[in-house]
């Protein structure tokens, strides 16, 4: 995994000791990677094991809830049996997950590694938000800016 650029594909290739997987320079401009691998794929290495090249992290990021969902079906299952729809499985009363836990139903790395991602996905989502709010705000900067000068050349 890495940002497009990184290299991924370059390594695929010396790990498989052929050019199987397509690479490409860098952007001279910003020497940002250009985004040359846009499926994963599998590939059996010689010694043994397996490795998977894919696109550059930025696809990733396009990861959404329900996909955080899906990777973790057991969990979304369990956590819909909590008292509250809310739950933090914390210290709620009646929460199923962490009797699941406690049951040896499921393992705490799992419900920790689902907390983090999701807690990832909603700072990202903020970000995104934040993101809007100033091009909103840059906009209405042009938009008054505009006006004072019109302003100012009507008074002329
Ligand atoms: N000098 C040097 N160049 C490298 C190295 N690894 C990769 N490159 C060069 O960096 C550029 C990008 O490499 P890629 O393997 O295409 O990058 P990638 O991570 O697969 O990028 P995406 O498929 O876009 O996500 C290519 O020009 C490679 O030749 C390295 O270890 N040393
Ligand atoms: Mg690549
Ligand atoms: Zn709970």
């Amino acid at each position: 995994m890495g940002p497009s650029g990184a290299g991924k594909s370059t390594l695929t290739n010396a790990l498989l000791g052929r050019a199987a997987q397509r690479t490409a320079p860098v952007r001279a401009s910003d020497e940002r990677g250009v985004h040359t691998t846009s499926g994963r794929e599998l590939f059996p290495l010689p010694g043994g094991g397996a490795l998977v090249d894919g696109p550059g992290i930025r696809e990733l990021r396009l990861w959404d809830a329900s996909g955080l969902d899906a990777t973790f079906e057991d969990l979304s299952a369990l956590a819909a049996r909590c008292r509250f729809r809310d739950c933090s499985h914390g210290a709620e009363p009646g929460c199923a997950v962490r009797e699941a836990i406690a049951g040896g139903r499921i393992d705490p790395a799992r419900v920790e590694s689902h907390r983090k991602l999701a807690l990832e996905l909603a700072r990202q989502a903020k970000r995104r938000e934040g993101g809007a709010a100033r091009a909103e705000r840059e906009r209405w900067k042009a938009v008054s800016k505009e006006l004072r000068r019109l302003s100012r050349e009507r008074r002329r």
